[in-house]
């Protein structure tokens, strides 16, 4: 079966589906107006496949992507959910798909009327042009099983058009079975049923004995507002986050930081320091302050917890009080050393009766999902039906709404490596963390250095060139 499917795949140039959202303002100005609010976030105007909103909007129809295939070909397709904030159930009207990888990764071929991608998720899927000929709907729509009716209810469609002599209908079939937008069940089917081919060509390697275990809690959270005064519940401010750790960017990217750190000479960095201090200290007439060290070489903290501090009925319906809700913001990080081996179990709450799936990304990595479940991960029984057999690779999971799931990687990927939840309003939000893999003492398991057009170890570079108290002073 595997060399049949690698004969099929390798056949195939691949049609590329890019689902994607629309605003009609500048999106980067809307995000700004929402960040400076502290409200929600605003939703897309539209959907689009490949640019192209398609036939239900009064925009696109003579532009509507359309997908040329022949009578009794296979086809592979590549489907990419990059819309911002949006799942998306994928189908094509009357056909169906047979799923055979994802974040580039070989599945055990799974056939299913429709995928459920999240943003950030690529799947590889094969479809047979065995139907009549004819002009067939391909439609990206919503999934959302969020509490509040606060989606964009639109659909984008392409179309699957036959090539041929037949009367091209007016208006092509658009799928009847389409789940509701909803439908948690479904979409969760659809996740748990992938698998890696885990064959002799394409075997699995979960990790087995692992040295650090992490429980993380996802959540939406509130920050106060001066006098009460952001657009979030009783003027708090909206913000979400992992162990109610809320992220914040810092004025220095952490990989820049971190690689100054380790890699600049005593010299150049002391060099670095003392130019800064006297710059500062030129600039605001202040004297010479070694807390100044502490707080420039301070860009992030190594102390991301483990675990939440405290443990409470995370699925509830009663998750408003301020002691579950305001979160604590910060620019934390956890550091690993070379080859530690990963799990992370994270664990989707109703704080705020604002319980959804939430599909996590991590950077740098592939990691294998070795179990996802319904309600609060169970530390004793749930890991007795882990999945170390065949379970799927890949970079982005969605955690079932009120549930969670388990992921398993090695951090044999020396770096800096952004994790976040790829919802991006929760993003900006600050659901998210980075990891500090050490390097392992050898160049070949050392990070690489910065490219050659970095600007160099210099004052903006260090301050951040926005930033800089010497642009203010100028
Ligand atoms: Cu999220």
């Amino acid at each position: 079966m595997t060399s049949k499917l690698m004969a099929v795949l390798k056949k195939f140039t691949v049609p590329t589906f890019v689902a994607a959202s629309w605003y009609k303002h500048d999106v980067m100005e809307l995000m700004r107006e929402t960040l400076s609010r502290g409200g929600t976030a605003n939703l897309s105007d539209a959907f689009t496949i490949n640019g192209q909103p398609g036939d239900l909007y009064p925009c696109s129809k003579e532009t509507t992507y359309r997908l040329m295939v022949d009578y009794g070909k296979t086809y592979l397709l590549r489907i990419v959910n990059a819309a911002q904030n949006q799942d998306f159930f994928f189908m094509i009207a009357e056909h169906n798909v047979t799923v055979v990888g994802g974040d580039a990764s070989y599945f055990k071929p799974l056939a299913t009327p429709y995928i459920m991608i999240t943003p950030g998720q690529t799947m590889d899927v094969l479809v047979t042009a065995d139907q009549p000929l004819g002009e067939y709907y391909i439609v990206a729509t919503p999934y959302f099983d969020g509490g509040a009716d606060d989606y964009d209810h639109s659909t984008a469609t392409a179309i699957f058009e036959y090539r041929g002599n037949y009367t091209h209908p007016s208006t092509p079939s658009f799928p009847y079975h389409i789940p509701a937008y909803n439908d948690t069940v479904v979409a969760s089917l659809f996740t748990s049923q992938i698998r890696s081919l885990a064959s002799p060509e394409h075997p699995v390697d979960v990790p087995l004995d692992v040295t650090t275990r992490m429980y993380l809690v996802v959540t939406m959270n509130l920050l106060p507002c001066p006098n009460d005064s952001c657009a979030g519940p009783d003027g708090y401010r909206i913000a979400a986050g992992l162990n109610n750790k809320t992220f914040e960017n810092p004025g220095v990217d952490i990989l820049r930081a971190y690689y100054w750190y380790i890699f600049c000479s005593y010299i150049e960095f002391f060099f670095c320091i003392c130019t800064s201090l006297y710059e500062l200290a030129f600039a605001n007439g202040l004297s010479f302050s070694f807390s100044c060290i502490r707080n420039m070489s301070g860009f992030y903290d190594p102390n991301f917890p483990d675990q939440p501090l405290h443990y409470f009925n995370f699925t509830s319906d009663d998750l408003l009080s301020n002691n579950v809700t305001i979160s604590d913001p910060g620019t934390r990080v956890k550091v690993l050393n070379y080859n530690d081996t990963v799990e992370i179990v994270f664990q989707g709450t109703n704080v705020m009766n604002s319980a959804e799936n939430h599909p996590i990304h991590l950077h740098g990595y592939k990691f294998y999902v070795v179990g996802r479940g319904q309600g609060i991960f169970n530390n004793e029984t749930d890991p007795k039906n882990y999945n170390l057999y065949d379970p799927p690779e890949l970079n982005t999971i969605p955690i079932p709404k009120d549930g969670w799931a388990t992921i398993r990687f090695k951090a044999s990927n020396p770096g800096v490596w952004f994790m976040h939840c790829h919802f991006d309003r929760h993003m900006s939000w600050g659901m998210e963390t980075a990891f500090i893999v050490k390097s392992g003492g050898t160049p070949e398991t050392s990070m690489k250095g910065p490219p050659a057009y970095m600007p160099p170890c210099d004052l903006e570079s260090f301050l951040g060139s926005k930033d800089s108290m010497l642009l203010k002073r100028g």
